[in-house]
């Protein structure tokens, strides 16, 4: 499995930090990012074979913003995947460092992905380095979500604070596998109108989540969101007005879809199966 052969064994020196890793990457993840970019790519005909890296990076990406975002200092967690988070396990500095070893790494796996060529791996590069730290990305993203607990906000500012935290990654993940797949300018709008709307989807469903399952269901701290004070759609309209809400996104979602002349029933399913999906 191509994220097995971009990390360390866990035996290599210094062990505890590869162990940490490893932790953390091999728990039960969802693997969601990955799958909306090999969905968007198999929608372009492309073989897996050329997807699997860029899959694997992104993941590795995720994986450290988990890690980072379970530290004390953050939303200070102690269950994340099913099991103790990182900091919990191997301490805060050990598990920061975890974090810092895979968003490194992703960008090496990405440079040295000799199945693509070096105009593709430069572009693909830049998008996820986009969505992860720049003003309008996942970092961004938590900052402005750290800031807003405890005080009322806006509709609007949820949004723009999911659209960075969630949004940024699961968007960059969809564009990577067009951008693979050759897609046009028309059907690259119409994917990213798609993957924002379904990133959007992802965070309500998670926000949902968090208030109507259990802890063992979701493999994380269930009512941890309201607890902190966390600007949450249900925390702001509701659990019933948010389910509306969601089968709205959704249909967005789907309606973005009809601009591009291909098979998109994977897109849509996928769409369909965060709508409902329990953990
Ligand atoms: C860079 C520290 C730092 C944070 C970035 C991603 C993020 C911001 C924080 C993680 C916490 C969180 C609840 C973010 C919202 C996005 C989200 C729903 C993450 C969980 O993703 P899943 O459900 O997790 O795909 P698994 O474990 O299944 O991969």
């Amino acid at each position: 499995m191509e994220l097995e052969r971009l990390v360390p064994a866990a035996l290599v020196e210094p062990v505890r930090l590869h162990e940490a890793i490893r932790w953390s990457l091999f728990a039960d993840g969802k693997r969601f990012r990955p799958a909306v970019m090999l969905a968007v790519g198999s929608t372009f005909c492309v073989e897996p074979e050329q997807l699997i890296r860029s899959a694997a990076a992104v993941e590795m990406i995720h994986t450290f913003s988990l890690i980072h975002d379970d530290l004390p200092a953050m939303d200070d967690d102690d269950l994340r995947r099913g099991r103790e988070t990182c900091h919990k396990k191997y301490g805060d500095a050990t598990a920061i460092l975890a974090g810092d070893v895979l968003q490194t790494l992703a960008f090496k796996a990405l440079a040295e992905d000799s199945r693509l060529s070096s105009e593709l791996r430069v572009r693909i590069i830049a998008d996820v380095a986009n969505a992860s730290g720049t003003p309008l990305g996942m970092v961004a993203g938590q900052q402005l979500d750290l800031e807003a607990e405890g005080r009322t906000i806006s509709i609007e500012e949820i949004e723009t604070i999911h659209a960075r935290k969630t949004g940024a990654l699961i968007t960059a993940s969809a564009v990577v596998g067009a951008i693979i797949g050759g897609a046009d300018e028309i059907r690259m709008a119409a994917i990213e109108k798609y993957a924002s709307r379904l990133g959007l989807l992802f965070q309500i469903t998670d926000d949902l989540l968090d208030v109507t399952q259990t802890t063992d269901m979701i493999g994380k701290t269930a009512g941890k969101d309201a607890d902190a004070q966390k600007a949450t759609y249900p925390g702001h309209f509701g659990v019933e007005r948010t389910r509306k809400m969601a089968r709205d996104v959704h249909d967005e979602a789907c309606a973005a879809l009809t601009n591009i002349d291909r098979d998109t029933a994977l897109l849509s399913s996928l769409a369909d199966h965060v709508l409902s999906r329990t953990k």
